[in-house]
């Protein structure tokens, strides 16, 4: 199969699919200015840190280039941005950005995220984790900050399995799926992190896959412009650790393999049930003002208290 060519990549990646305003002829788009917008990434990394040490191909290497578009998008002051990551490899991501950046033990990522914003309502904290940091470990710590409906970005980079670790499965790895610590297949059912996220109380939730990296960029926008919990599942690919077991260990043929299970939000409402079976619903699927916000509502019965 031959590599797809620049424009065909930035036609893929629009989110306004079906694709009619790109130009080929002008290399740009009529209705998505960003196609045109220049991110200087070096200005966000630590360049000192480079190359990472993530698996050629890696997801979370995408997700990392997703964030740092829309921060740029955002033109967040980057001193006012604080990263806060556990341990795994989506926890390494606090090392190569240059942001203010907090790595936190395994599952606790949330705890010191809630300090942090306590400290310093100012800052834009965004919290990066994998899926058994998010989901197994610091599942507990996921339910209360949605519950408490913290000023906050929590990021899950959900692929499907403990990296880091060499491949124990985690609260997202499908049914059946081999894992080390599942030579048979797994057998537990797993957390549909979306669902949990809304019923817990967070206020923007929202899913994307690395097979889209521009829609990858939207949500996390999305979640960062919001004022509230917000969390976003980016199912990404670990080739080596998820892949080689059960897809495939060539990054390509697995972030295809997640790309065929997404559905946008907007075709998913005209699909029933048994045509979504299998399919996994992308966008932002839930998104409400109405509930109060922790941290001003903290502030605010502060200052009613001292007065
Ligand atoms: C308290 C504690 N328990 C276990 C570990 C070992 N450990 C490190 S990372 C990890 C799992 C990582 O999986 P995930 O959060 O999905 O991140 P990924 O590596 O897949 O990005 C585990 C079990 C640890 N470091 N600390
Ligand atoms: S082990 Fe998996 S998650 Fe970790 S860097 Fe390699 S591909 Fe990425
Ligand atoms: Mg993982």
């Amino acid at each position: 199969m031959s590599r797809p060519t620049k424009i065909e990549n930035i036609r893929r990646e629009c989110p306004l699919q079906p694709c009619t305003n790109f130009s080929a002829e002008e290399a740009s788009c009529t209705a998505a200015p960003w196609d045109n917008r220049r991110v200087d990434y070096p200005d966000y990394l630590r360049n000192d840190k480079m190359p990472t040490q993530w698996c050629s191909g890696c997801g979370a290497g995408l997700v990392m280039k997703a964030l740092i578009r829309a921060v740029n998008e955002l033109q967040w002051d980057k001193n006012k941005v604080a990263i806060v990551s556990g341990i795994g490899c989506s926890g390494r991501m606090s090392s190569y950005l240059d942001f203010n950046t907090l790595h936190t033990p395994h599952g606790r990522t949330l705890p010191f995220a809630t300090g942090l914003k306590l400290a310093k309502p100012d800052a834009h904290v965004i919290i990066v984790t994998g899926d058994g940091d998010a989901l197994a470990i610091g599942g507990n710590h996921f339910l209360h900050a949605c519950r408490r409906n913290i000023d906050s970005t929590l990021i899950i980079i959900n692929n499907f399995i403990y990296g880091l670790t060499g491949g124990q499965f985690s609260p997202t790895t499908p049914v059946g799926s081999y894992a080390e610590t599942s030579p048979d297949g797994s057998l537990e059912p797993t957390f549909d992190t979306v669902n949990v996220a809304i019923a817990a109380g967070a206020t923007y939730v929202a899913r994307s896959a690395v097979s889209n990296p521009r829609h990858v960029t939207e949500m996390i926008k999305g979640g960062l412009a919001h004022s509230g919990m917000s969390v976003v599942e980016a199912l990404s690919n670990c080739h080596i650790n998820f892949g080689r077991r059960n897809v495939s260990g060539k990054p390509e043929e697995l972030i295809a393999w997640i790309s065929r299970q997404t559905v946008s939000h907007d075709i998913a409402r005209y699909m029933d049930e048994e045509q979504l079976k299998g399919r996994v619903v992308v966008g932002v699927l839930h998104h409400v003002e109405t509930r109060p916000e922790y941290v001003a509502n903290y502030y605010e019965k502060a200052a009613a208290i001292r007065n």
